[in-house]
This record gives C-alpha cells, structure tokens and sequence, in this order.
C-alpha cells in the first residue's frame, strides 16, 4: 500500500471543523434561493474566485457572509449532513465540530434551530454508520465577554448536546484573558474546554489560553515553534495541537506546505493531529489535507500511524470508546 492510500484509508478522527466552512459555494447559492436570501456575487464561480485570502480578517469577512444563507432547522441539517458523508468517504469514525452560535442569533435566528438541526445530522449519521462525535460551542472573541455570557445561558437547555466550549474569530488583539471568568464557568459546568491560540496570534496565547481559560487542547498551536520552552511544556504535558495544514497555507501562515512545521512537532513529542478547519474555503477535507503533507514533507509511515493514535488519543471519549478505536 502506497504511504498516499494509507494515509486515506486509515481510521481516524476529527477534531478540528467548523461547520459553518463546511458550507460548499453550490450549497450556499442552493440554500440562498431556498431562502430568499441576496448574495453579493452573481454566481457559485465569482463567489469562488473570492477565496483568495490574505490573512484570517480576509477569510473571516467572506465565512460570515457565506453562514448568512443559514436560517431553518433544516438548513444546518443538510450542511452538516453533506459535510459528515465526505468524512465518513474520508475514513473519519469520530468528529468534533465546531459551530458558532453567535453568528446566527446576531442575525434573529434562534440557538435552538442551530443545534438541533446539526444534531439530528449527528444522529443520523451514528445511526447509519455508526459515527460518534460531539459539538463544541465557539465564541466569537472579537465580541464581548458579556455576550460570551450571554450565549453560554442560551445554550445550558442544549448542555447534553455540548461536549465543550472553544474559542475562536479574530485572535490578535483578543487575548484568551479576554474570556476567563466564561471559560472558569463553563468549566464549572462540566465543558471540555479548548481555544483557538497561536494561529496568526503569539505563542503567548498558547500559554495564557493553557493557563487562564484552563484548555484541555490548543486549535492550531504552530506559532509555539517560536519558544522552546513552551513546545518542551506542550509536549511534557501531552497538550494535544489540532493542526490544519491547508488552512495555514491558504491564510499563509506559512508560504508553502514544505515550509509547515507539523514534522518538527510530531518528532518533538508533541500530540500533533492533522483536520480541515474550513474545508468548502480552503480547498479541501480531512485526507485532502494528509495527502497535501505526504505530498510537500518526508512523511513517513510512523508519523502517519501517530497521527490517527493522536486523533482519538485527544478526542473527548470515554476510555471504552478509545480503545475500540485506538
Ligand atoms: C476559523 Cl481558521 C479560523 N480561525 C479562527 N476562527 C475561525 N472560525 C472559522 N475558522
Ligand atoms: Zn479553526
């Protein structure tokens, strides 16, 4: 077996997908006309010829615009369903996924039309494949620590569909300080807790969103290369890192995929795993992005093999459940 079709045909998890950049310009265009919603771009190709981003800020402009289309129960089911059949495609038996409430009550619609309808593609998906996975309810840091609030008293009548509560938008400026005492809460409630930290915002970030919010895993995490000290502590400490590689070329956090930094993680110890981010915006899914690390790095058969023992090593299930997968 080619290192290409093993990488695919591994079992695996993912811990790292917002749902809202799962949403494919087809489907937004489809649920706009369902919806009688106006797009700024006249067609399904202007809108993706627009992807072409310069930074986070650049991409987060045009993923909110994309998430307006999204209205009725029904809209965040077949978003969601569409995005679990190409990971289930992708060998994927396990995925956490992010979904940003605040981007939908701003807009009138209700907390519980989005969680239920992601919900039920959730249980469909378990009841048909078997698939496990979880939600995991961001904040927006560019908003308030009040409205963090806020939105946290939403969603405790949805507590059982919530694993954890993550962080995420525009990280620079909006320090993990910003959200202690909501993340203290949720803790308090019982939450898995993780954040979005050292993407396009210092390898300081890491350490506060570890030793302020109390995070069991960092999203992204690549700018620890930065200091020494702190990758010692991430590896020592087994902090999972959920990296996504074509996500940091497309918001050129780094140049090139040659230029990623993922392999020096993974030999440093650390609990690298590999996911999409925003798979419809940065041009692919789960193994398109393993196949564009075997491609652009000496990857070897070893790293491939950690990086599905880290997936589920760091995916919030019980010890029964990782050891069926692991
Ligand atoms: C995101 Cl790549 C990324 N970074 C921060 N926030 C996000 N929300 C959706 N994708
Ligand atoms: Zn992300």
């Amino acid at each position: 077996l080619s290192l290409i079709e093993l990488v695919k045909n591994m079992p695996k998890a993912e811990l790292h997908i917002h749902i809202e950049g799962s949403l494919e310009p087809e489907l937004i265009f489809a649920l706009a006309q369902r919806n009688g919603v106006e797009l700024n771009y006249p067609s399904i190709e202007a809108l993706r010829a627009a992807y072409a981003f310069t930074n986070l800020q650049s991409f987060l402009d045009i993923y909110y615009a994309g998430a307006s289309v999204l209205l009725t129960e029904q809209d965040f089911y077949d978003m969601t369903r569409a995005y679990l059949e190409r990971a289930h495609a992708d060998n994927i038996l396990h995925t956490e996924l992010f979904f940003d409430p605040q981007t939908h009550t701003a807009r009138g619609v209700e907390f519980g039309v989005v969680v239920n309808g992601i919900q039920r593609a959730l249980r469909d998906a378990h009841a048909e494949w078997g698939m496990t996975g979880g939600l995991i309810m961001c904040f927006l840091r560019h908003l308030s620590e009040e409205e963090a609030f806020l939105t946290l008293e939403q969603a405790l009548p949805y507590r059982e569909h919530i694993l954890g509560i993550g962080l995420d938008s525009s990280e620079r400026g909006h320090p993990p300080e910003k959200f202690a005492r909501v993340f203290a809460r949720c803790k308090e409630l019982g939450f898995h807790l993780v954040a979005h930290a050292g993407e396009e915002g210092p390898p300081a970030y890491i350490e506060t969103a570890l030793d302020l919010l109390q995070v069991e895993r960092i999203d992204h995490g690549v700018r620890c290369t930065d200091d020494p000290v702190l990758m010692q502590r991430l590896a020592l400490q087994a902090i999972p890192l959920t990296v996504c590689p074509l996500s940091n070329i497309k918001l050129c956090v780094f140049e090139t995929m040659a230029q990623h930094n993922i392999l020096t993680l993974l030999d440093a110890g650390l609990v690298v795993t590999v996911n999409s981010d925003d798979p419809a915006y940065f041009g692919g899914y789960m193994n398109d992005n393993l196949v564009a690390l075997v491609k652009a790095l000496p990857v070897q058969r070893h790293h491939a093999r950690q990086l599905a023992r880290n997936s589920f090593n760091a995916a919030f299930i019980d010890h029964n459940l990782k050891q069926k997968y692991l």
